[in-house]
């Protein structure tokens, strides 16, 4: 089935339809969605890291959740499938997919669907209209970066077990950058703009070119990786780089989001969930950049197509080590197509 999520767009399989050994899925997957190319002709997949994504669905054997939900980030011009980072996008059409497909029985009025997200073995709640017993994508719902309305999905991800900063501190000098290394479900830097040389409320498009820019933030990113824990992080989708600059149109902070080549043309949603808890950080390179609300967990956090609101807070553990709130945020998603996709043959010439 293809979906939309939030403001990205995949292909969601039942895992039982792919094939169990992961290098056959991955080579598989890569057919479906035409790559590697950079314009993905062979494929389903859009040209863009934000419409390469995968979702694989099935029945979970945990009791605390109802299905299992793996995101694979399916490369553009590399041939490459990653398991390596969440999608809280995709997740939006997780729990509309599950009902679809008979994992979970649909409610008379909304239905609430647990999920574990394979990738972090984290836990989020899905809730939507299923009047009649039946997913209603229509509904009034808006959100920046989709065109029109649709209905509300509101997720709801728990308080988080793991340390809100992983390399143990407020802010680090990486790359002679000051950063906040943060990790509320997507492992992000969040840095001040300006201490990049640029305003923060360029377009994504104008960013990308700045080859300099690419250079620096290369650095930082390869920096902060080892930092973080991550290791060798050259050809991984994590950790993303968040640069910040003070809001201007009433929200929270401005983002402008790399993840980590592409410059996102909104956020994705465990991105913003890692930005509002990392503002909300003593220290951090937040303060001074961000205007945060005086009371409450919501913050709106500006993209370059409009905003996004979240809840997220943080809390702290008996150690004074901060972790994430709970954090809730309302997305939409739309089934798109529903049938059989033909993947480009085993072996068959690709693009170089
Ligand atoms: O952060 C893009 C997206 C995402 C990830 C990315 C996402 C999230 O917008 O939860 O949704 O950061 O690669 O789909």
């Amino acid at each position: 089935m293809l979906m939309r999520g939030g403001t990205s767009k995949g292909a969601y399989f039942l895992a039982e339809e792919l094939p169990s050994d992961p290098g056959a899925r991955d080579d598989l997957l890569l057919r479906v969605m035409g790559s590697p190319d950079p314009r993905q002709i062979d494929g389903l997949g859009g040209a863009h890291p934000l419409t390469s994504k995968v979702a694989v669905v099935s029945a979970s054997a945990d009791s605390e959740a109802d299905v299992d939900y793996l995101f694979l980030q399916v490369g553009v011009d590399r041939p490459e499938v990653s398991d390596r980072q969440n999608c809280g996008n995709l997740l939006a059409g997780v729990g509309p997919f599950a009902v679809e497909r008979g994992l979970v029985a649909a409610g008379e009025e909304r239905t609430s669907v647990r999920i574990r997200m394979v990738n972090s073995g984290d836990l989020a709640a899905a809730s939507f209209p299923t009047p009649g017993g039946r997913v209603d994508y229509s509904g009034t719902a808006e959100i920046s970066g989709v065109p029109g309305t649709a209905a509300p999905v509101v997720i709801e991800f728990p308080r988080g077990a793991a340390p809100l900063l992983p390399t143990g501190h407020a802010r680090d000098l990486v790359a002679d950058t000051p950063v906040t290394c943060v990790d509320n479900g997507m492992p992000t830097v969040l840095i001040a703009a300006s201490s990049l040389q640029v305003t923060g409320y360029e377009s994504p498009k104008d960013l990308e070119e700045d080859l300099a820019l690419a250079d620096r933030l290369r650095e930082i990113r390869l920096e902060a990786g080892k930092l973080m824990g991550l290791g060798d992080v050259e050809g991984t989708t994590v950790p993303k780089l968040s640069l910040l600059a003070a809001p201007r149109d009433g929200g929270a902070v401005t983002t402008r989001t790399f993840i980590p080549i592409r410059c996102h043309t909104s956020i994705g949603v465990l991105g913003a969930a890692s930005v509002a808890a990392g503002l909300r950080v003593e220290g951090g390179v937040g303060q001074g950049v961000a205007r945060l609300p005086e009371r409450g967990d919501r913050l709106r956090i500006e993209h370059p197509t409009g905003f996004l609101d979240i809840e997220a807070g943080i809390e702290y553990g008996a150690d004074g080590v901060p972790v994430a709130g709970r954090t809730a945020v309302v997305r939409t998603a739309r089934k798109i197509f529903d049938g059989t996709v033909f993947a480009r043959p085993a072996g068959a010439a690709q693009h170089p």
